[in-house]
């Protein structure tokens, strides 16, 4: 009987291992969501907004005052106005941030890991609320808007992309709720998945585990990528989106990408100075601050931090060839 004891004694500290986890999830708290502005499809009738039912491609943001609301145009401007923020209290990681993307802008961030590149990224779509300061999205402070729908307007392929344990098909069509089979695939297609998809077990159907865990790194990261495209939003947030990609995938996921990013307004964090050479305005993060901010061209004239990290790079590409 000891011997039986013992053995029971283990699984009594599994379960109670277990059940301090489960505890926990039912004491997490409910993420509050008073935001009252909702994004609807508009048609323009005689010159005026309207909302309408069907997809129409044309997005406003309702805002309800009292009874009456307004309907403003989803153009895609994004402004921090002096934003300061820490995941803990008496640590900040952003200071005093200003920025701004008018529509169709291509903002590419740079600096050093730790900076606070993905900080930005996690504000935007309210993963974390800020501390001081506001973001507004068109003229209206996010946090006005419904998360559900702020999420809605963006895409966004993240630097630890997230997968669910459901199958690739159910994966992607996360972009776009509705979608149908031949979209999902397009998309697939586009983002340089197929080919890996078919030679899962049921292909589309193959159910992938925890965070996909049967697949790798590029492989996940391609699925993120065609779920953006699938999307189709008017924001897209790139957050070392080729990151974990080879040169050869990485150049036929960009052509899509590419596609994808015409006319919208692009904030894009990378690495690579190709990718950052391509943007309408850099912002250089050092420490929390901007640091520089300007053209490509106009940072280089500079002859500042930018300058110094494309030289780095440059020297050492050099070097790897040699
Ligand atoms: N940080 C934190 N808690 C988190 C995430 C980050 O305390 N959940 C800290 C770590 C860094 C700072 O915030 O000191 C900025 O982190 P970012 O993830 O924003 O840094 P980057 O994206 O710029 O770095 P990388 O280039 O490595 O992705
Ligand atoms: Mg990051």
């Amino acid at each position: 009987p000891l011997v039986n004891m013992s053995q029971q004694f283990n699984s009594i500290l599994a379960a109670l291992a277990g059940a301090e986890r489960i505890f926990a999830l039912i004491d997490e708290k409910p993420e509050v969501d008073d935001g009252i502005v909702t994004l609807v499809n508009v048609e323009e009738v005689d010159g005026q907004l309207v909302e309408c039912e069907q997809r129409t491609n044309r997005w406003a943001w309702k805002h309800p005052h009292g009874n009456e609301f307004t309907l403003v145009e989803m153009k895609g401007d994004v402004r921090f106005h002096d934003v300061v923020f820490g995941y803990e209290e008496n640590h900040t990681v952003l200071k005093n941030i200003n920025l701004f993307a008018k529509p169709g802008q291509k903002i590419a961030f740079v600096g050093s890991t730790g900076a606070g590149k993905t900080t930005i990224t996690n504000l935007i779509n309210r993963f974390y609320d800020i501390n001081k300061g506001s973001i507004t999205y068109d003229g209206i402070d996010i946090k006005l808007i419904k998360k559900d729908d702020l999420r809605t307007s963006l895409a966004m392929v993240l630097q630890d992309t997230h997968l669910f344990t459901a199958t690739v098909m159910e994966n992607i069509r996360l972009g776009k709720r509705g979608a149908t089979d031949e979209e999902v695939r397009a998309a697939a297609k586009a983002a340089n998945c197929d080919e890996f998809v078919h030679r899962l077990p049921q292909g589309y159907n193959t159910p992938i585990g925890e965070n996909g865990a049967k697949l790798s790194g590029g492989e996940r990261q391609r699925i993120s990528i065609a779920r953006a495209l699938l999307k189709d939003a008017p924001i897209v947030l790139l957050d070392e989106a080729t990151a974990s990609l080879d040169v050869e995938n990485e150049t036929k996921v960009q052509g899509a990408l590419s596609r994808l990013l015409v006319g919208k307004t692009v904030l894009v964090i990378a690495h690579r100075m190709r990718t950052v050479e391509a943007a309408d305005k850099i912002i250089v993060l050092a420490d929390g601050r901007v640091a520089e901010e300007g053209t490509p061209a106009e940072l280089m004239n500079k002859n500042g931090l930018y300058h110094r990290m494309v030289d780095l790079q440059r020297q050492s590409a050099g070097w790897r060839l040699n």
